[in-house]
């Protein structure tokens, strides 16, 4: 690609491994398939300022190393044309998404980066960070940037510009468009209307579902691609080779030709997201659940304890799948044995601490989900319950200040103080940013989670697999 002529049109908020290894990867092929050369990717880091500085000595060019069976060989990729920590220069983020060459705003910023309140899908008010926001300052919420650059945008007359939110999060489009609208909303009348009113003309919010795997980057990984590249590459991320994007064609002021990267156009996002949030992701932090219960570092160290990988094809197919409408042309079953190929990739080190972190954003989205779709067809979500009484033993068994989970605090003020299944399972059932006050008062399902968290309790794994292989 001639770098050189690679102009901004992107500007992409969240700046971690999984944008650089997916969206960056997707924009760069869909330039070089077409010679489209306006789709270069601000990069902007949220909490940390870790990848800007990784990024910048190195032009913004990183290596992604594919690992696992049918790996390509290493690849340098070359579509961020910046990379500004989003911590640091609040404003200059606000500018650039304003800026009339950005047609185009990203989001990878995981299910936490919404601040939204999952029972209501609607934005955090309460959220001490949404309200600063609000009231003013250089905005540090991504919702706050992205409101912040469109109120630019409308005063400058910018032009039309598209949100495409890339999280698994179901209709991630819909609900970034109700947070950007609840954020607009909540400022002086006389910013809102019209800000609101320009929002409706200007500004599309498609739905995509994403998927590929990629672990938080070790010296382990930098290392062996130094090895293989015979350069020293900070910002380097490592990968599964599967990668999928499938998108709302939507858009406001035009976009990369990503089709020509494999990505699917179409009206059906709603369907390819529940079965990735509720099959693949359900399983994933199951998976990630029972490994840490017992002692298992990685998710394909999880994936070969026989029982486990028994619960997790009995979710998916006893419960999972009957609960969802499959897209046309994916089939399920397939798509069950293929998520179970892809965690077993031995040379992914992705590990079930950063899996099972932020359940409190997860948990509800992918397993209670089907809990109560399994419940309402008058079936028991025998092994969705598993999952979630794993997560409960999880979060009970760990002091909150190493609980990587953004409400730590709240679910540790939750417990009571002597944790066992008679105590620590009403108590997370009664928590309610994560279940449902419906969900919770279902006896039967509480039933289910005690049996699970007893057996947790007194058996350990061991006696958590016997269960399980006895059906
Ligand atoms: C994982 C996902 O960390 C997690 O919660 O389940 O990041 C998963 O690896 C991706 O969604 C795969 O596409």
């Amino acid at each position: 690609m001639q770098r050189d002529k690679l102009l901004p049109g992107i500007v992409h908020l969240g700046l971690g491994a999984f944008a650089r290894a997916h969206t960056a990867v997707f924009t760069e092929d869909a330039m070089l398939a077409g010679g489209d050369l306006e789709w270069g990717i601000v990069g902007v880091t949220q909490r940390s300022d870790t990848v800007a500085r990784q990024l910048v000595p190195q032009d913004g060019l990183f290596t992604v190393a594919e690992r696992g069976d049918g790996a390509a060989p290493l690849r340098v990729v070359s579509s961020i044309v910046d990379a500004i920590s989003g911590r640091d220069n609040p404003e200059l983020v606000v500018e650039r998404i304003a800026a009339p060459a950005t047609r185009i705003v990203t989001l990878t910023i995981t299910e936490k980066g919404y601040r939204f309140d999952p029972q209501t899908r609607s934005l955090d008010l309460a959220d001490p960070d949404v309200q600063a926001d609000l009231a003013g300052r250089p905005p540090l919420t991504a919702i706050g940037q992205i409101v912040r650059g469109l109120q630019q945008r409308a005063t400058a007359g910018a032009g039309p510009v598209t949100v495409l939110a890339c999280d698994n999060l179901p209709a991630n489009g819909d609900l970034t468009a109700t947070l950007a609208m609840g954020f607009a909303s909540a400022l002086p009348a006389s910013e809102s209307g019209p800000l609101l009113a320009w929002m409706r003309e200007n500004v599309t919010f498609p739905s995509t579902m994403v998927d590929r795997m990629v672990p938080a980057t070790t010296p382990a990984d930098l290392d062996s691609v130094e090895r293989e590249l015979g350069l020293r590459d900070e910002a380097a991320v490592v990968a599964e080779p599967f990668k999928q994007w499938v998108i709302e064609d939507n858009f406001a002021a035009g976009r990369p030709r990503w089709e020509d990267a494999g990505a699917l156009f179409t009206d059906d996002v709603a369907a390819w997201e529940a079965a990735k949030l509720r099959l693949l992701n359900a399983s994933h932090s199951m998976l990630a659940y029972l490994g840490l219960l017992a002692g298992k570092e990685t998710i394909s160290d999880a994936v070969a304890v026989n029982a486990f990988h028994t619960a997790c094809r009995r979710m998916m197919l006893q419960e999972a799948l009957p609960s969802i409408a499959l897209p046309a042309g994916l089939d399920g079953e397939q798509y069950c044995d293929r998520v179970l190929r892809r965690f077993a990739n031995p040379a992914l080190g992705h590990t079930t601490a950063k899996v099972g972190s932020d359940g409190s954003q997860k948990v509800g989205l992918r397993l209670l989900t089907t809990v109560r779709g399994t419940l309402d067809a008058g079936r028991s979500p025998r092994w969705a319950a598993l999952a979630v009484a794993a997560w409960m033993h999880h979060v009970a068994g760990t002091p909150a200040a190493d609980l990587d989970d953004p409400l730590a605090q709240g679910l540790h003020a939750a417990l009571p103080a002597h944790r066992a299944a008679d105590t620590v399972v009403p108590a997370l059932l009664g928590f309610r940013p994560v279940v449902h006050p419906a969900l919770a008062g279902n006896n039967g399902f509480r039933d289910l989670l005690l049996h699970w968290y007893r057996i947790i309790e007194t058996d350990g794994p061991d006696g958590l697999g016997n269960e399980i292989n006895n059906g």
